[in-house]
């Protein structure tokens, strides 16, 4: 059974979708971790030892290598998609509750702002590492977020910017969020913005890259 689960992380780390995807050349006509995932199961795997022995350590592994800048955006982009096809066979399971995820975590652009390559990474990252993600999308305000917040209250929130014009609403937007839920962890993170100017909005913590999104809830969880 371990062979199988290390066949599935496999597809992942390299983005091998599924048996028809032609990416990457070197697993061509092999199953991809969307097969994978549906055999798993059938054979009576467990939907949360999936996604922690296999889904969660494939994506970690992609995240590092991506920090390291070993691997670029379309490498992570096709991890995350066969992440996601393995995801469809486990979701049914995760929202049932018959298995648990390890917390919620809500995340969009901030208002203004139509950039979601970099907040779409983070998210499917985050998924990967076992936390529902609930993507709120782009051009996103404060108002947006707070009802979230008031359907979710012990989510964490992940706000993305990549526009230093509209980067300022980051600020209205976590001033919003403190005073109405003053202990709820806010996470920062876009190309302009720093740990300086995270500290600056009264946000909780900044990363650069989707790893250290993930570890940074992973700590959090803990
Ligand atoms: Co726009 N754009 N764009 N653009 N665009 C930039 C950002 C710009 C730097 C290009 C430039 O001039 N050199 C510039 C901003 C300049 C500035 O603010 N100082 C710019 C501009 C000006 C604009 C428009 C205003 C252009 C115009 O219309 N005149 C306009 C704005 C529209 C709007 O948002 N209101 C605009 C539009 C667009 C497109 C629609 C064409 C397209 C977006 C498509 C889309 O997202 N669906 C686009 C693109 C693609 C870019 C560039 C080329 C690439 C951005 C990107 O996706 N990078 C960009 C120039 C560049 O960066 N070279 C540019 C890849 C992505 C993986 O990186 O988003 O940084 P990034 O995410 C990283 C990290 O930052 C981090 O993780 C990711 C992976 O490492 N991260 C987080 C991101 N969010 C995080 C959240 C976290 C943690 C980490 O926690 C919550």
């Amino acid at each position: 059974m371990k062979d199988f689960l290390q066949k599935l992380a496999l597809c992942v780390e390299n983005g091998k979708i599924n048996k028809s995807s032609p990416y990457p050349p070197n697993m061509r006509d092999q199953d991809g971790a969307d097969e994978l995932a549906k055999r798993a199961l059938e054979e009576g795997v467990k939907p949360d030892e999936i996604l922690e022995n296999a889904l969660i350590p494939a994506m970690a592994k992609v995240g590092n290598k991506f920090s390291r800048k070993e691997i670029y955006v379309p490498q992570m982009l096709m991890a995350a998609k066969a992440m996601s096809s393995a995801m469809v066979h486990l979701k049914p399971f995760f929202q049932s509750g018959e298995t648990k995820r390890k917390g919620k975590f809500i995340i969009g652009t901030v208002s203004g702002d139509l950039h979601d390559i970099g907040k779409n990474l983070v998210a499917m990252m985050i998924e990967g590492g076992g936390w529902e993600v609930i993507d709120l999308g782009v051009d996103v305000g404060a108002e947006k977020f707070l009802k979230a917040l008031d359907e979710n209250p012990n989510a964490i929130i992940g706000l993305s910017a990549l526009l230093t014009t509209t980067m300022e609403n980051m600020k209205n937007i976590v001033t919003v969020i403190k005073e109405k839920y003053s202990s709820s962890k806010i996470l920062v993170g876009g190309a302009p913005v720093t740990t300086e100017y995270c500290k600056k909005i009264g946000a909780d913590f900044y990363s650069p890259d989707p790893q250290g999104a993930v570890n940074y809830l992973k700590q959090l969880a803990s």
